[in-house]
């Protein structure tokens, strides 16, 4: 132990409480002797380069090029995806791919090309392979998008895992996006993250990272096309970026660089180019489509660690209702449990949570469980005894059950990588089904465990199933929680085959939206910490994954009435609209920062009631496309620099633009809009784009601008659908898309398409359908007619 050990094992032992601060020590040391006695050490290794070309096999879409050290792998599929793998690797196994490889594309294969290298050419994309090993990705116009240089590898003499580095290089002008929820971005910046599932053990801020959900995917936004690369590997590694520069048509521009370093899996990847909208459709195709929330999942909830009682959870839903505020989901936290144990009930203070939620369910407000994967690690724990006799918790690589520290005390740690308990574990979701349960937010699956010193999660020799292939933690670490995520979606499809799942869990994997959306974790509260909520739920978009929101009003602390209202305007506009907070932080409930807080808090819930349907649409049209509601501004327009640049607001599917206040006294702010007109949802006035413009944010609202010609399905006055119409320019036509809600369950309900245009002084309205347009099926209210 070296002196910084002893200094936090002592203060382990102080912070926690005696008994669970000892057994944070000693887990840490469980875990660094584990470690020390099943890793093997680095030592001398061979550094290795593919070397020379030596000839090459074509295959539909593309082939093998055998270079002297190794060999590349090279397929373009169907979809137009792009994928290599070096030194045998395949796209498959993978965690990240929903189901199989896509086809190659028979139409192309690979050929050489002038400068003695190799390509292949498709539809969309070409594919430029060097005698050493350079990759180029280029568009059909021959622009280079990126270029990987020759991996390198080095290989432990006694043979074992490489790791391996890949050097690219992107455009002068290329902008990162991605990475997985990041709380420094969108835009990420130059400097080194970390691809390693991480809960930071406190409130964090933007300068915390890497936090719960790392993926090794990164969308590259540049004048020549976008593209999205994808290092199909969950072991631990780090990227690190560098944007670059350009010379003011000196001719000398800096590239962008990311150079990839990897502790160990198969060096492999795809890459998808194309607009914003045709790259995440690809991507989804790839990774799965997202999973469709139930629509009450995209109303308001409300959560807290420490409701504490029956009681206080029907005091909070009488407040929310004797207000006449919206509410749609109760969240019960880990104080519901018996002594923080998973898939109990702590019967004095809930005792009949079933009834509860009967009652809660029949007002329209759903509860929602938390779950954690740590099994206390007791007999009698009715988990921890089926578990045992099933073999489903992790081990080491001696064979003996691997203990690690979490809420309950001494727990174990179900294996989701195998199949097996996945099934086990899927079927436990019974238990809270019968609480009356709704649905499912799963936290600690990073997983976390406790230790005084070193990761607070499991030894990375801790053996696990890996789907029959069998490895360790360093490849199973980053994907634990997503198949997690997996085990509890498809247990409840079994469980309740005719509604839709509702899962959302705090960390996870690229692939993760197959089975539900996350959330930000436990985001500081401050005005850092909001701006951070707004990186997070970009990026993970970016990366696949559309639904997701802050803690509004961040998880610790007390946020100041304007903060509060301010994350609340936001929230009210995000896919998961959720307040909560930590056991020892101040009230989230909207009636506690004043009046004048409520009154607008109000106007902000029943905005979001009305916008539902709208909500439901983009939660379609997110499940048909991949494309998230959430958008940054630069979405139709990537070569608009301006809008690339801009952080500070979002586009809210096709229709909306949504400017939130991210400081403090602020009464106005900057807006920077695309190209066209845009009207301010409140005053109708209309602004035309692209530009800056100066918009009154008082603090009883955020600007929201909508789009000239668009059409939004919103709740009216008596529950039913509506299209709101906001007024094409003179001139100009405009359209939308309708998706209506079917309900809970899987029916399929029809795109409805609408057309907006003028007839001379006056404005149509049509849905587009096979037999030709005609009136639409739903009341109209056209807005934004004297604003232009
Ligand atoms: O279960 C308690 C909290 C939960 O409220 C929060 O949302 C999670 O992110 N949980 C973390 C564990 C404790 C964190 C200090």
């Amino acid at each position: 132990m070296d002196g910084r050990d002893l200094v936090r094992s002592m203060k382990a032992v102080g912070s926690a409480g005696a008994a669970q601060g000892l057994r944070t020590v000693r887990a840490a040391w469980r875990t660094r002797r584990a470690d020390a006695s099943a890793l093997p050490s680095r030592g001398a290794e061979h550094a290795r380069v593919p070397g020379p070309v030596q000839e090459v096999e074509t295959a539909p879409g593309g082939g093998i090029v055998r270079f002297a050290r190794s060999e590349l792998r090279i397929m373009v599929a169907v979809n137009g995806a792009v994928f290599w793998g070096w030194d045998g690797a395949g796209p498959e196994p993978s965690y990240a791919l929903a189901g199989r490889c896509p086809e190659p594309d028979p139409r192309t294969a690979l050929e050489p090309d002038k400068e003695g290298g190799w390509r292949v050419v498709a539809e969309r994309v070409t594919v430029a392979v060097s005698r050493h090993g350079a990759v180029e990705v280029r568009t059909p116009g021959g622009v280079t998008l990126r270029r990987d240089l020759p991996p390198r590898w080095w290989e432990p003499v006694g043979g074992g895992t490489a790791r391996w580095m890949q050097r690219s290089e992107v455009a002068a002008d290329a902008r990162f996006f991605g990475l997985g929820g990041r709380a420094s971005g969108p835009r990420m910046r130059d400097g080194t993250y970390r691809m390693w599932n991480t809960d930071p053990g406190h409130a964090f801020g933007p300068g915390d990272d890497p936090l719960y959900i790392t993926m090794p995917v990164q969308l590259v936004v540049a004048d020549a096309a976008t593209h999205l690369v994808f290092r199909d590997t969950s072991w631990r590694g780090t990227v690190t970026l560098r944007e670059g520069e350009e010379g003011a048509g000196s001719g000398h521009d800096r590239a962008g660089t990311s150079e990839l370093r990897m502790e160990g899996g198969p060096l492999r990847c795809w890459v998808v180019v194309g607009t914003p909208a045709r790259v995440l459709l690809v991507w989804a195709s790839l990774t799965g489509a997202p999973a469709l929330p139930p629509t009450w999942a995209l109303g308001h909830h409300h959560a807290r660690w420490g409701f504490g009682s029956e009681q206080e959870v029907r005091r909070i839903v009488s407040g929310y209702q004797e207000r006449g505020l919206p509410l749609d989901a109760v969240h019960l936290d880990i104080d519901h449990y018996d002594e923080h144990q998973v898939f109990t009930v702590d019967q004095e203070r809930f005792p009949k949570l079933p009834l509860l939620a009967d009652e809660l369910r029949q007002d329209g407000v759903r509860l929602v469980s938390i779950v954690d994967p740590a099994v206390k690690a007791a007999e009698g724990n009715a988990v921890y005894d089926s578990g045992t006799a099933r073999n489903a918790f992790v081990r080491d690589a001696a064979g003996r059950l691997v203990r690690g520290v979490v809420w309950p005390g001494e727990t174990v740690f179900p294996d989701f990588t195998d199949p097996r308990v996945r099934e086990w574990w899927g079927r436990l979701y019974e238990e809270r089904l019968d609480q009356g349960f709704s649905g499912f937010w799963h936290d600690m699956n990073e997983p976390t465990s406790f230790a005084a010193f070193g990761e607070p999660t499991l030894p990375l020799s801790a053996r696990h199933a890996l789907e029959g292939r069998g490895g360790d933690h360093r490849e199973a670490h980053n994907v634990y929680a997503l198949c997690m995520a997996r085990a509890a979606y498809e247990g409840l499809r079994e469980l309740v085959p005719e509604e839709r799942p509702f899962v959302f869990s705090r960390s996870g994997w690229v692939g993760m939206q197959r089975y539900g959306g996350t959330w930000s974790g436990d985001v500081a509260t401050g005005w850092p910490g909001l701006r951070a909520s707004l990186s997070l739920v970009l990026g993970l978009g970016l990366c696949g994954v559309p639904y997701s929101g802050p803690d509004v009003g961040g998880f610790d602390g007390t946020p100041s009435p304007e903060l509060y209202l301010r994350w609340f305007q936001l929230g009210a506009y995000l896919p998961l609209f959720r307040t909560h907070a930590s056991l020892r932080a101040g009230r989230r409930e909207p009636w506690e920062f004043g009046a004048e807080v409520l009154e607008h808090a109000r106007v902000a819930l029943v905005e979001r009631r009305r916008l539902l349907p709208y909500f439901v649409t983009l939660a379609h049209l997110a499940r048909r496309t991949g494309a998230p509601y959430v958008r940054p501004l630069w979405w139709s327009a990537p070569e608009d620099r301006a809008l690339r640049d801009c952080e500070d607001a979002f586009l809210l599917g096709d229709c909306l633009l949504v400017a939130p206040v991210l400081d403090p006294g602020a009464d106005r702010r900057a807006v920077q809009l695309p190209r066209g007109r845009w009207y301010d949802t409140v005053t109708e006035r209309a602004y035309e784009g692209p530009g800056q413009v100066l918009l009154d944010a008082p603090l009883s609202r955020i600007p929201v601008l909508a789009r000239a010609g668009c059409v939004i399905p919103v709740r009216g006055d008596g529950g039913g659908l509506e299209l709101e119409v906001w007024a094409p320019a003179r001139g100009r036509t405009g359209g939308g898309l309708v998706v209506p809600d079917a309900g809970e369950g899987w029916d399929e309900p029809e795109l409805e398409r609408y057309v907006t245009r003028w007839r001379g002084q006056r404005l149509v309205v049509e849905r587009e359908g096979e037999g030709g347009t005609g009136a639409p099926p739903h009341p109209v209210q056209v807005r934004g007619l004297d604003g232009g």
